[in-house]
């Protein structure tokens, strides 16, 4: 059974000790980011600031800053668990014969039973404000020093595609304008995005309803970062990570749903005709992403529970809690990376790359150009699309362990005849690239050359030492007096 609710996982963390309550004031402007910053660093736990100042509010951070957490939220001893949950699903794909699809039929039942479930009433509803309330209340930080202003940065913003109707769910920062209205950084790959340009594409002067829902049980939370393919529901994913349905309440004011066990909940509108200069903001890159121009987001009610804790994160130079999220994330997906690319071994995405940066791709090479090919897999999936460097190795070199890919990758390449560009979409907050969202990728085949790819030289073998030398050596080691040897 899925965590009922934010305080719920809260109460688990801190039977795990893996929470720490601070109970002096301290100021979500800078102080916070400063204080988690270094905790987060050191491994440590959750922090829930009981007294924030200029609110009432409390204010829970890094929730899942580090992979135990992580697990703890998924209720797993490892996130593999997951991955392998997710592949039993999936060899049942395509059903051969009745008996097939019979075998089927109870994992369809169980798929089924995750779909969100709309309930009439639920715990996010308890205070209901459509007129004097206000942002300010909350205890929003100000992450950085030449941050624009105090961001809300762990928003799950839900809107509908006007064309299908199906909703979206995405954690975009809302940076705070005043008391009722916020920026929309809805990245212009993302979906929150595409429903604000068909919804313009329709009526230029219209509107889209929007709500955002802040805190609720962790797995709903971190549904809203899911790389998954529009249309699909971030909330029905999340149900099948949790094994039980995310509750939907309908809004108040709008005809949209929201977890119905969200801490606090905004209901408002964006303008289509409406943007607004919004940053900077100390970005995942460690860099301040500079200003630019964003939707603007009017919040017109606002519910909460009776004592509402506000969720937030931070982000900054690596690695910060959303490395650990990113990080499940790529875990969770590979076996569906692996579906539709049997050749990938594995991936990994260092946490100095943040995660646009750098891929590694470890592959059992089949035929001349395979490396090229998954590049090309890899830039057109979903937001891998983002990928500046690529770096393709053999599926013997272990890509979780950086040093043996720098040495085994470098070794592999001769760079003019082994280095891959391309033009396409990048990431938003990719400074270095020459436009805003559009640029070059490097791809780099480090893998071994084969004569069918026009290298004829020998690939020299790598040096292994003979088992027989390793055993008579085993044997002497203690008669050596030598500190242990690897
Ligand atoms: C803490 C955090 C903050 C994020 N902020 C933004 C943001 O401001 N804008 C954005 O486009 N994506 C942001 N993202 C990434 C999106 O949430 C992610 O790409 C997600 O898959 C988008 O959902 P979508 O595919 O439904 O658009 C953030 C992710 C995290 C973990
Ligand atoms: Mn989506």
């Amino acid at each position: 059974m899925g965590y009922k609710d934010l305080r719920d996982f809260i109460h688990r963390l801190e039977k795990e000790g893996e929470l720490k309550r601070i109970k002096i004031e301290v100021d979500p402007v800078l102080e916070v980011t400063e204080i988690t910053d270094r905790v987060t660093r050191a491994g440590g736990p959750a922090l829930l600031f009981e007294r924030p100042k200029g609110s009432r509010v409390p204010l829970l951070i890094n929730m899942l800053g580090s992979e135990r957490r992580m697990n703890l939220a998924l209720e797993v001893e490892q996130v593999g668990e997951v991955a392998e949950r997710i592949r039993s699903f999936m060899d049942f794909q395509s059903p051969q014969g009745l008996f097939d699809k019979l075998r089927m039929l109870p994992k369809l039942a169980e798929l089924g039973s995750f779909f969100p479930k709309t309930v009439s009433s639920g715990l996010c509803k308890e205070v209901i404000r459509k007129d004097h309330f206000s942002l300010l209340e909350l205890p929003i930080l100000q992450c950085w020093p030449k941050d624009g202003g105090r961001y809300i940065t762990w928003p799950l913003v839900i809107t509908k595609s006007p064309e299908t109707g199906k909703r979206n769910v995405g954690v975009y920062r809302m940076q705070v304008f005043d008391e009722r209205t916020t920026a929309m950084h809805w990245q212009t790959q993302k979906h929150g995005a595409e429903h604000f340009r068909r919804g313009r594409a329709r009526d230029p002067q219209g509107r889209i309803e929007v709500a955002v829902a802040i805190g609720a049980d962790p797995i709903t939370c971190l549904a809203g970062v899911l790389p998954i393919p529009p249309d699909l529901d971030e909330m029905m994913f999340a149900g099948f990570l949790r094994r039980e349905p995310v509750p939907m309440v309908p809004c108040e004011t709008l005809d949209l749903e929201v977890p119905a066990n969200a801490e606090i909940v905004l209901e408002g509108y964006v303008d289509l005709s409406e943007l607004r200069t919004e940053g900077p903001f100390g970005d995942h890159t460690g860099f301040y992403s500079l200003e630019g121009d964003y939707p603007v987001f009017r919040v017109t009610c606002m519910t909460h529970r009776r004592d509402p804790i506000y969720l937030t994160t931070i982000v900054g130079p690596p690695p910060q809690e959303d490395f650990f999220m990113g990080h499940a994330i790529e875990r969770i997906f590979l076996p569906v990376m692996k579906m539709q690319y049997p050749e990938i071994v594995d991936m990994a995405m260092p946490a100095e790359g943040i995660f646009h940066n750098l891929m590694i791709v470890a592959i059992r090479k089949s035929y001349p150009g395979h490396a090229r090919k998954i590049m090309n897999a890899i830039w057109s999936l979903g937001q891998a699309m983002f990928t500046k460097v690529l770096v393709v190795v053999d599926h013997d070199v272990n890509v979780q362990n950086p040093r043996e890919v720098v040495w085994k990758a470098l070794c592999a390449i001769d760079p003019e005849r082994d280095v891959q560009m391309v033009f396409g979409p990048v990431d938003t907050l990719d400074h270095a690239a020459r436009m805003q969202d559009f640029g070059s990728k490097m791809g780099i085949d480090a893998t071994r050359k084969w004569p069918s790819e026009g290298f004829h030289r020998p690939w020299p073998d790598e040096i292994v030492m003979d088992p027989e030398t390793r055993a008579r050596v085993d044997a002497l080691w203690r008669e050596l007096g030598l500190p242990a040897g690897k």
